[in-house]
């Protein structure tokens, strides 16, 4: 589905990345699973293991990833929102793009949308490339087809290098 509004009709599926690598970053990230569970318009259906992986970018600590699927009756941007004030709990500030960070939460997947709106790319555009996204989301979600490219997850996740990527 290519649109630049998502209309609310009944029950949409999403899928969603963690990742922490500063604090206690298992606890964080279980609570932030939690929290999700138990806000309103959201369904907690399935989570992945918690992965140890290297970090991409700047020389920063290992993080802690997963990926969680939930149902959501919510649109794509009342669903980031929901993201971001999660987000805001446990303290992390967008001041530096690619640092380390107490807690991350991307939205990836959003049913079969495509959708290129100022503050929210859909399917997630760097999550093709990000083994320490594609593990864990193969883990629970390997049947689903990421839209832009047409391959199911567990194809995309043969495409990258996982040696930096160890379950926990
Ligand atoms: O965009 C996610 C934050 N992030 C990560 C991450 O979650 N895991 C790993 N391994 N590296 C990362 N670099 C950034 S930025």
């Amino acid at each position: 589905m290519k649109s630049e509004q998502y209309a609310l009709a009944e029950c949409a599926r999403s899928a969603i990345a963690l990742g922490s690598n500063l604090g206690d970053s298992r606890t964080i990230l279980e609570n932030a699973l939690k929290i999700l569970a138990q806000t309103p318009g959201i369904i907690l259906k399935d989570r992945s293991s918690w992965y140890q992986t290297a970090p991409v970018g700047p020389p920063q600590p290992d993080y802690l990833n997963g990926c969680a699927l939930l149902d959501v009756q919510l649109t794509p941007q009342e669903l980031l929102e929901t993201l971001l004030k999660i987000e805001a709990q446990f303290g992390r500030t967008r001041k530096e793009r690619w640092g380390p960070r107490t807690l991350d939460l991307d939205l990836l997947l959003f049913d079969d949308l495509i959708l290129n709106i100022p503050n929210l790319q859909l399917p997630h555009p760097r999550m093709r490339e990000r083994a320490f996204v594609l593990v864990p989301l193969a883990e629970i979600a390997s049947n689903w087809v990421e839209p832009v490219s047409g391959k199911a997850i567990a194809q995309l996740v043969q495409t990258v290098d996982c040696s930096g990527v160890c379950r926990l």
